[in-house]
C-alpha cells in the first residue's frame, strides 16, 4: 500500500551554531551561541513520536561522519591543521535538515513508474556542499529496491537544495500529481540557492511529464527577507497549497497554472496584511508539516515559535474557526534546530511509496525511537560552545556517538 513516509534527519552530535548560512537570519543571528546537541536530537525524536501518534509513517536518515575527514583530505588538510573557517564547515551537523537531502518524485508522476530521488548538491554553502556523498550512500541503501531510482547530484554550478524547493499537489498521495519546482533568480543581498537549470535537470532525470510540471520563480523580496528556501514561505500537501502572498514572483500566474492543471487544488493564501514576511520568517508558520493523518483531517504541524507570535497565531485561529482547508494544528518544540533556521518541515524528507519496499533499518516505530533516544542520552554532547570545537575530546565524543547509533540500528556499513 502506498503511504507518505516522513524521513527525519536525526540531529547529529556535532550540532552547533557557527553562523554558516548568509541569508538564513536565524542562523546568522545565533552565530556563536552555545548549542545543545543532546536536547536538539531529543526534540527531534519527540517530534517523530508525535507524528507516529497521529498515525503517520516515519523513517529516519542518519547523521553524517563529522568532522568530514574525506572533505578535509580533498582540501589537502586535516581537522587539527585546518583553518577555523574550514573546521567549522567540516563539523556542521547540517545534514539533519533532510528537506535538503534530495528531491523526490513518487511513482505516480514518473514515466517509468518508479519513485525517483535526486540527491541535492547543496553547492551554494560550503558547509553543505560536502553533504551529498553521505546522503547518497544512505539513499542507495534505504531505497535499493527496484521500485526506486536514485540519482547522483546535478553538477555544479547549478545549485540544487532538494525538496525544500519542490512541492507536489495531487488528489491523494498515490494519485498522479502536479510537481512545482521553485527556483530563485535573485535574492537581493542573499544568494538564490535553487537554480532553474538544476530544477529542470531534476525534472528530466525523474522523467516527469512536462505538461504536469511547473517551474515557479520565488519572489526576490521573499529571499531578501530571509526565505532562503521556498519551504519557509509555502508548503503543500495533497490538494492544499498554503503559501504567503509574497512567496512567488508571479502569484496570480502560479494560481492560474495550478488550478488549470488540478481544478480541485485549494490554495490557502496568507495575506501580507495579516502576516508580514518578517512574521512568517520569524515564526516559521509555513515551515510546517502539512499532513493527512488516517482520519483524513488535514493537519499543520507548526513550531512553538508560530504559537508565540500573536499575529501568526491569530491567523491560524481564524483559519480553523472559518472551516478552512486545514482542520487541525499541532505544535512541536524544535527550538534547537529553529535557532539554526530549521523548522519542522526542514527536518523531514517526504517519500510516497510502499513501506515494504524500504530498507526497514530506516523505518521507526515507538520502540526503535526508544533505542535511538537511549543512544542520544548516553552519547550526545550536552552542549557545544563555539570555542570548544578544536577540543580533541569533544571530537572523539562526537565520533563515538555516531558509531554507537549506527550500531544499534544495524547500519555500521555506513562507516
Ligand atoms: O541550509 N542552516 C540550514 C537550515 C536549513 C533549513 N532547511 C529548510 N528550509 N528546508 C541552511 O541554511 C546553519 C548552520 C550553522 O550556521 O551552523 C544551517 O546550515
Amino acid at each position: 500500500m502506498l503511504r507518505e513516509i516522513n524521513f527525519d534527519g536525526i540531529v547529529g552530535p556535532s550540532h552547533n551554531y557557527a553562523g554558516l548560512s548568509p541569508g538564513n537570519l536565524a542562523a546568522t543571528a545565533n552565530a556563536g551561541a552555545v548549542a545543545h546537541p543532546r536536547a536538539a536530537a531529543l526534540q527531534g525524536v519527540a517530534k517523530m513520536r508525535a507524528n507516529l501518534a497521529l498515525g503517520l509513517a516515519q523513517g529516519v536518515l542518519l547523521p553524517h561522519p563529522r568532522p568530514d575527514h574525506d572533505w578535509l583530505a580533498a582540501l589537502h588538510t586535516d581537522y587539527a591543521a585546518a583553518a577555523p573557517f574550514l573546521r567549522a564547515r567540516a563539523l556542521s551537523a547540517s545534514a539533519m535538515w533532510t528537506a535538503n537531502a534530495a528531491t523526490v518524485s513518487p511513482a505516480a508522476d514518473t514515466e517509468d513508474g518508479r519513485c525517483h530521488l535526486t540527491v541535492a548538491n547543496l553547492v551554494t554553502m560550503p558547509h553543505r556542499s560536502h553533504e551529498w556523498p553521505a546522503t547518497l550512500a544512505q539513499l542507495r541503501l534505504a531505497f535499493a529496491h527496484p521500485a526506486f531510482a536514485v540519482h547522483a547530484p546535478v553538477p555544479a554550478p547549478f545549485g540544487d537544495e532538494g525538496a525544500a524547493n519542490h512541492m507536489r499537489l495531487c488528489a491523494s498521495h498515490g494519485a498522479p500529481g502536479i510537481e512545482l519546482f521553485v527556483y530563485g533568480a535573485t535574492g537581493g543581498p542573499f544568494p538564490a540557492r535553487q537554480h532553474l537549470e538544476a530544477s529542470r535537470a531534476v525534472a528530466r532525470a525523474h522523467r516527469l511529464d512536462p505538461a504536469r510540471t511547473l517551474f515557479v520563480e520565488q519572489a526576490e523580496a521573499a529571499i531578501a527577507a530571509g526565505a532562503f528556501h521556498n519551504d519557509v514561505v509555502a508548503v503543500a500537501n495533497e490538494r492544499v497549497l498554503l503559501a504567503h502572498e509574497q512567496a512567488f514572483a508571479d502569484r496570480a500566474g502560479v494560481q492560474r497554472a495550478l488550478t488549470a492543471l488540478l481544478p480541485e487544488a485549494e490554495i490557502v493564501e496568507v495575506p501580507a496584511a495579516e502576516v508580514t514576511l518578517e512574521d512568517a520568517i520569524g515564526s516559521y508558520l509555513f515551515n510546517a508539516q502539512l499532513v493527512t493523518p488516517p482520519d483524513g483531517a488535514t493537519t499543520l504541524i507548526v513550531p512553538e515559535e508560530a504559537r508565540a507570535n500573536p499575529r501568526v497565531w491569530g491567523w491560524v485561529q481564524r483559519h480553523l474557526a472559518g472551516n478552512g482547508a486545514i482542520r487541525r494544528v499541532e505544535v512541536v518544540d524544535v527550538r534547537e534546530s529553529m535557532a539554526n533556521g530549521g523548522g519542522p518541515a526542514c527536518l523531514r524528507l517526504r517519500v510516497v511509496c510502499d513501506p515494504t519496499t524500504v530498507d526497514p533499518r530506516f523505518l521507526v516505530d515507538p520502540s526503535r525511537l526508544d533505542m535511538i533516544a537511549k543512544v542520544i542520552e548516553r552519547h550526545w554532547p550536552e552542549s557545544i560552545a563555539p570555542e570548544s570545537i578544536g577540543d580533541p575530546r569533544l571530537i572523539a565524543n562526537i565520533e563515538t556517538a555516531r558509531r554507537a547509533l549506527l550500531e544499534v540500528l544495524g547500519l555500521e556499513e555506513l562507516g
